[in-house]
């Protein structure tokens, strides 16, 4: 564990330019009548899960190159996610793949979590390759599968999944079906359909009472004709048909380009049936690079509705955060850092619209103003106020720097090796 006393000293060297940049943009803040500090607090509770997945070399179809000191364990993850949370503030949770990471010492995996204070986010099944002892393929589907035998390990794959995130504190299973097609007529969509809701309505029935089941959608890939749950509006209609526990899960990635997300989001909040997030951002398709890297403008309008869907509607469940991104050429854990930072900046911005007054705008049909304001605050830089959020909370100013000068990679590649592999994808 990184020496809480390194972070303070490195802050030391931050602290002056950071108080005046923070001072005068909190002078600012409260000129407009925003509550500062009613920001910090918001800023400080948003907790985002970091996936198990997400720790190690995520490489392509092409292949994988290694970067050193990757987590060759379930204990190596909760350390390197217990480092993003003590550097951060914001990386309370890990989300574990199964089979990818199945929790054999549930004592002992609870243990070393909760000295890193963290805790166990959704847990996410994987009926999308075949594992060795399995009995049946899930070459031509799993929930959607024309057999009932092949439907039936996948649903009990789920349970499993739900019995060992229970034993460890989680909440919610994410189930992200990869079933689909590759060529017209290889699928009847119906029949596929059908089998789909009536599986997840089964996993439904094994949810403890406190439960969630968030439904993920993404129209293509691996399947290059069809998806059986390709769009958002699919997953709606399944989680209605699976009822109060279920609900729909967004992954940015997960739409065809130019696809207006944040009015899907508008659309679930006022449904109540958005359940949770996956963040990343893309250029072309479920690209899975760092938060924020390519398109902040679209993140910061999708949080722009988050925070008025959240405030308006209160019949939404407290939503799941994750990252879902994958690492090829940048040190996972700097892509992550960057990520975090990506997430709270859009989300202290969308803090900083002025909702009255927009409201007013929109009804009062002023295009003009109505873009001023939400403009205004994304091109605010509210990287003092995060940064404030962090240094109150014991954390790093400047996250990165610490994570570059007490030279974390490089201990990483000592105590594991250059050529550790991390378990997923
Ligand atoms: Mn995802």
């Amino acid at each position: 564990m990184l020496n809480q006393d390194q972070i303070q000293q490195l802050n030391k060297l931050e602290e002056n330019t950071h108080h005046t940049e923070f001072k005068q943009l909190a002078e600012r803040m409260t000129s407009q009548g925003i509550n500062v500090e009613g920001v910090l607090n918001q800023l400080k509770n948003f907790q985002v899960a970091i996936p198990s997945w997400a720790l190690g070399s995520g490489g392509t179809r092409f292949g994988r190159y290694l970067f050193g000191g990757a987590p060759r364990n379930l204990f190596e993850k909760i350390e390197d996610v217990g480092l993003l949370h003590q550097l951060t503030a914001n990386a309370d949770s890990i989300s574990l793949h199964i089979p990818w990471d199945i929790p054999k010492d549930i004592t002992a995996i609870k243990e070393a979590a909760s000295a890193y204070k963290l805790r166990f986010d959704a847990v996410n099944s994987n009926t999308f390759q075949d594992q060795v002892d399995q009995q049946y393929s899930y070459k031509f589907g799993s929930l959607s599968h024309v057999e009932k035998e092949v439907r039936a390990q996948a649903i009990a794959h789920n349970k499993e999944v739900i019995q060992l995130g229970t034993a460890l504190g989680s909440k919610s299973i994410t189930v992200w079906l990869a079933d689909g097609s590759n060529f017209p007529g290889q699928n009847n969509f119906q029949t596929a359909l059908e089998h789909t809701q009536n599986s997840l309505q089964q996993i439904t029935h094994a949810l403890p009472d406190d439960w969630k089941m968030f439904i993920e959608y993404k129209p293509y890939e691996p399947h290059f004709y069809s998806t059986v749950i390709q769009d958002w509006g699919t997953s709606f209609l399944l989680a209605n048909a699976c009822g109060p526990k279920a609900f729909t899960l967004v992954d940015l990635g997960h739409h065809l380009p130019n696809t207006n997300i944040e009015q899907i989001v508008a659309t679930l909040m006022m449904q109540g049936k958005l359940g949770g997030f996956h963040f990343n951002d893309s250029k072309y398709g479920d690209d899975d690079v760092t938060v924020g890297s390519i398109q902040p403008y679209k993140l910061f309008l999708i949080f722009n509705e988050l925070v008025h869907g959240m405030a308006k509607n209160t019949n939404n469940p407290h939503l799941s955060w994750m990252i879902d991104a994958s690492h090829n050429t940048k040190d996972p854990l700097e892509d992550l850092l960057q990520s975090l930072d990506a997430i709270l900046e859009a989300f202290a911005k969308a803090l900083l619209v002025d909702q009255t007054a927009l409201k007013q705008a929109q009804e009062e049909n002023d295009v003009v103003v109505c873009q001023e304001l939400i403009q205004n605050a994304f091109k605010t830089d509210v990287r003092p106020l995060v940064s404030q959020m962090r240094q109150r909370a014991g954390a790093a100013i400047k996250p990165l720097v610490v994570y570059r000068k007490t030279q974390q990679r490089e201990i990483r590649i000592q105590n594991r090796g250059l050529d550790a592999l991390a378990t997923g994808l």
